[in-house]
């Protein structure tokens, strides 16, 4: 191409990229914060972002891009942005939790620099820091949500869904940090539609209540209890605790819990699941150390897993831990679930199942396929590797290929390895192993706690 038709390739680009700004200027605005102050904008949908005080704050901003048509975004600079408004348990954005209620686009500088907290400690708060309130399209980049706080006695309470935030929306979190966040029903993140992570860490959020009844919790980085699509990519998933603490309680999916009752993909790529710790008390117990799934009712659910890390994870204390790299399947559907280049190692369960409990009560199939991964190192009293456990009259399956099995160790005096010692004789197998006979489907697992569900 000589420099003529170069040039003239040029300005055809730049027309195209000057067309391009001036479609999406026409329909949006973009607010730029410049406080850190807490405070409401002045007039809501003028297209102006201003508090009485003449600044823009992240609360002013967010208020502004409610009210005003099109797809917003608002540039949140470096600092640390703490809620002072109070409103307790509002939904427009007056006070506590900053509501999102529109598509927006938040652009932070930076998980280090632009941090976004409910206060300044963690535990000391008494609302989470942000939710998307109905179905908007969102995207938060580049900024630390932390230390949002919802105790209650209950983990169903629809206030006290969600410690950093609550989703309704479709929620994408973009080289973000969630952490020292606490909710009962979703510690770090609570997803009711949609959500996808990309390159973001849930770090250090906890779900628990402060009942002293048999209360159990739900999600310590993250709970789903939606019909949708949770997307995790190139994340990580590390030091969450599902704590079950009051007497007879569970708690699940210390990492990710999911529970559908109208099906659910969950695709996992390139993402660390790092110790996360599922704890309970009395009759109840720690409950899937990285993931709790469930498909809860007659649907399908789909989840992929690859080129991912499950290490570290443990189900401990109380009389049912199980699962201490993941615990789920169906009480009702079919689930699918396929483990592909991946690793799942170093996991432990303090009764049964260090790798993966898996549960079919229902009459439809469901299958786990492993393909060329490794399972190392995961430890339980009973059944260190996978246990697959059909009670209903589903067939399940699991099918294992090119896969590694080794160190795996059942610490207890009682049952053994069941399904791990057979898969071990597939190790290194380019066959796919068979369903287990009747005569392994044995040793239900202690099934109200199991099959609980929060709402
Ligand atoms: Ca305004
Ligand atoms: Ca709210």
């Amino acid at each position: 191409m000589n420099k003529f038709a170069n040039r003239a390739l040029n300005i055809l680009l730049m027309m195209f990229f000057v067309a391009m700004v001036s479609i999406t200027t026409a329909s949006a605005a973009t607010f730029v914060v410049n406080t850190t102050n807490d405070t409401l904008d002045a007039a809501p949908g003028n297209g102006v972002c201003l508090d009485a005080a003449g600044a823009c704050s992240l609360r002013a901003a967010i208020g502004e891009a409610n009210s005003f048509a099109g797809d917003d975004v608002i540039t949140l600079p470096a600092g640390t942005y703490t809620q002072s408004l109070v409103a307790a348990d509002d939904d427009a954005n007056a006070g506590g939790d900053w509501d999102i209620t529109s598509n927006i686009t938040i652009n932070g500088a930076g998980s280090g620099t632009t941090i976004i907290q409910a206060a300044a400690t963690p535990a000391t708060a008494t609302e989470r820091v942000m939710q998307v309130t109905n179905a908007s399209t969102v995207l938060v980049g580049g900024v630390t949500i932390r230390n949002g706080n919802k105790a209650s006695t209950l983990a169903a309470a629809a206030t006290t869904r969600g410690g950093g935030i609550r989703n309704s929306g479709s929620l994408t979190l973009q080289n973000c940090i969630v952490s020292g966040n606490n909710s009962p029903g979703g510690g770090g993140l609570r997803n009711e539609l949609n959500i996808t992570l990309i390159g973001t860490t849930v770090s250090g959020n906890s779900c628990l209540n402060n009942s002293a009844a048999a209360v159990s919790c739900f999600g310590g980085g993250m709970y789903s209890n939606a019909t949708g699509t949770i997307t995790i990519t190139n994340s990580t998933f590390t030091g969450n605790i599902a704590n079950g603490f009051n007497t007879n309680s569970a708690g699940f999916g210390a990492g990710l819990g999911i529970e559908g009752a109208g099906g659910f993909t969950l695709n996992i790529t390139g993402s660390n699941f790092t110790n996360n710790t599922a704890q309970g008390t009395g009759t109840g117990g720690g409950v899937g150390g990285a993931i709790r799934y469930l498909a809860a009712a007659a649907t399908t659910s789909n989840i992929t897993i690859t080129n991912s890390t499950i290490s570290g994870n443990s189900a401990t204390s109380g009389t049912i831990s199980t699962g201490g790299a993941m615990q789920g399947g169906s009480v009702g559907g079919t689930v699918t679930m396929s483990i592909t280049d991946s690793t799942v190692s170093g996991n432990s369960s303090a009764v049964s199942e260090g790798a993966i409990a898996h549960i079919n009560t229902s009459t439809g199939p469901s299958t786990i396929n492993i393909l060329r991964s490794t399972f190392s190192g995961n430890s339980a009293a009973s059944i260190a590797g996978i246990r697959n456990n059909p009670t209903g009259t589903g067939i399940s399956t699991v099918n294992v290929t090119n896969s590694t099995f080794s160190g795996n160790n059942a610490t207890g005096a009682g049952e053994r390895s069941t399904l791990y010692r057979r898969l071990r004789e597939h190790r290194l197998s380019t066959s796919t192993s068979p369903p287990l006979p009747a005569t392994r489907r044995r040793r239900v697992v202690a099934s109200t706690t199991s099959a609980a569900r929060s709402t």
